[in-house]
């Protein structure tokens, strides 16, 4: 073996609860604004269909958590859907949604699955978002309560808490670049909803402390590494500005409990601070976390500007940067995404050297294919790509932790091909190929080397 892992290595899978369970009209879940948007707009979405379309692991969760113990699965990460569990937002909890994530929780436990539960997974109740969503700072609180009334039912066995999955990319998609509901362009809406979710987040690492539970907090952030076009002042501003607006806008609160002043100062000039309230700072200083995921799928590549900003142009990032296609790239071409493995030792870097080199696990990296049924060659998904492209993070992942980054673990994004937002299906990314019409689940070349790759403890 040229790869071997550390002892208690996390092998496993990350999904979301919109992205699986299916029965969106069931069981008493209320209205997310996925359900709600798709009512208004289905064209918005790949093929019109719809997250009640998700692979239907509400019903079928057993059978699946035993997929998951065949691929050799040793923890696993999904999301507990705050419509499902508070079907308002904030009224009374459904009990059919607590019997349902304790039956899921105590299922992956009977097989040695360790549950890595997130609480928002871009799925904000619509009765929450009817009232201005993370705009409203009463629904921060609602939040919290969410928070606080998941880690009663379930703190007693979950021990690995996260409180948002890429918390950023709500903010982008549903309030600067349209491809979430409530499809608002508006850079400063933009800002006020990441720095209240950065409050709500705090709010719920609060709650975790005072009741002083047994287990560890953290978030799970898409650090998209920014790298510039050449080492020339002007690119690199352009990098430090996305990093400032993409990575560093969580990552400092979250890590360590202030924003960097940088950002701060940007913002300002520009005219786009949200409204900082009396309590906001010392709320912030109560959010730092004890763990951090890190989903890692593509870089970030710019370069300065190479034209002057229309003057009537909204105001948005793109005011700062260009994209940069760096020629010679490696691609997906199935995705369209580039793939620079190196990209996953760089955050790894990064963590250990400018941020306390804390715990930290690859939360999500993987590979969307397009049209994967051409690769079928007698009923089974031959994905070497796949295997390719989960070795060579692996390796500078190994690389990472040689040179002593506390990384403990690799979840690869998904377990079964999965409903994946406006995507819908378009892209499939499992280790189990999903047939839509039968809803079987057959495993792909991937999931059979990934099995040994987890029995093994490396390769
Ligand atoms: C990540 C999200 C996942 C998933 C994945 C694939 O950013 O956390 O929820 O959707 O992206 O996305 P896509 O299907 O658009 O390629």
């Amino acid at each position: 073996m040229n790869y071997s892992f550390p002892r208690n290595f996390r092998w496993g899978s990350a999904a979301s609860s919109t992205q699986t369970e299916g029965a969106s009209f069931e069981g008493g879940k209320g209205e997310s604004i996925w359900d709600h948007w798709y009512k208004e707009q289905p064209n918005r979405f790949h093929n019109d269909v719809s997250s009640t379309d998700a692979s239907t692991f509400y019903n079928n969760y057993k059978a699946d958590i035993q997929l998951m113990k065949d691929i050799g699965h040793n923890s696993f990460r999904t999301s507990i859907s705050w419509s499902r569990l508070i079907p308002d937002g904030a009224g009374e909890v459904n009990q059919e949604a607590v019997d349902f994530y304790n039956n899921v929780i105590n299922e992956l436990i009977s097989k040695n699955i360790e549950p890595f539960i997130c609480l928002y997974h871009f799925d904000m109740p619509l009765a929450m978002q009817n009232i201005g969503g993370f705009e409203n700072r009463e629904v921060l609180d609602a939040y919290a309560h969410f928070a606080e009334v998941c880690f009663k039912l379930f703190g007693d066995r979950v021990k690995n808490w996260f409180t948002f999955n890429e918390p950023i990319v709500p903010v982008e998609g549903g309030y600067l670049y349209d491809f979430h509901y409530p499809n608002v362009v508006d850079f400063k809406r933009a800002a006020t909803v990441a720095y209240h979710t950065v409050l709500a987040h705090a709010k719920a690492v609060d709650k975790y402390r005072t009741m002083n539970c047994d287990g560890q907090i953290g978030i799970i952030l898409n650090l998209t590494p920014s790298y510039p076009r050449s080492q020339n002042p002007a690119d690199l501003k352009a990098s430090n500005v996305c990093d400032l607006l993409f990575n560093r806008s969580f990552l400092d609160p979250c890590v360590k409990g202030e924003y960097p002043q940088e950002l701060i100062e940007l913002l300002a000039q520009h005219e786009q601070m949200p409204i900082v309230e009396p309590g906001d700072c010392e709320l912030i200083a109560k959010g730092k976390i004890d763990v951090l995921g890190v989903n890692y799928y593509q870089p970030r590549r710019v370069k300065a500007r190479e034209n002057a900003v229309h003057p009537d142009a909204p105001f948005m990032p793109e005011h700062f940067f260009d994209y940069y296609e760096m020629p010679g790239r490696k691609m997906n071409p199935h995705r369209g995404w580039e793939i620079y493995e190196k990209g996953v030792y760089d955050i790894l870097t990064n963590l250990r050297e400018n941020y306390g080199n804390l715990p930290c696990y690859i939360s999500e990296n993987g590979m969307g294919v397009e049209g994967e049924e051409k690769f079928l060659v007698d009923g089974q998904i031959q994905d070497d790509y796949r295997i390719n492209f989960i070795r060579g993070h692996l390796e500078w992942l190994h690389q990472g932790i040689e040179e002593g980054s506390a990384c403990f673990g690799y979840h690869l994004w998904t377990f079964i091909d999965n409903w994946s937002w406006a995507n819908a299906y378009k892209n499939r990314y499992g280790f189990y190929q999903l047939d839509l019409k039968t809803q079987k689940r057959s495993v792909k070349k991937s999931g059979e080397w990934y099995a040994q790759v987890s029995q093994n403890n490396g390769f």
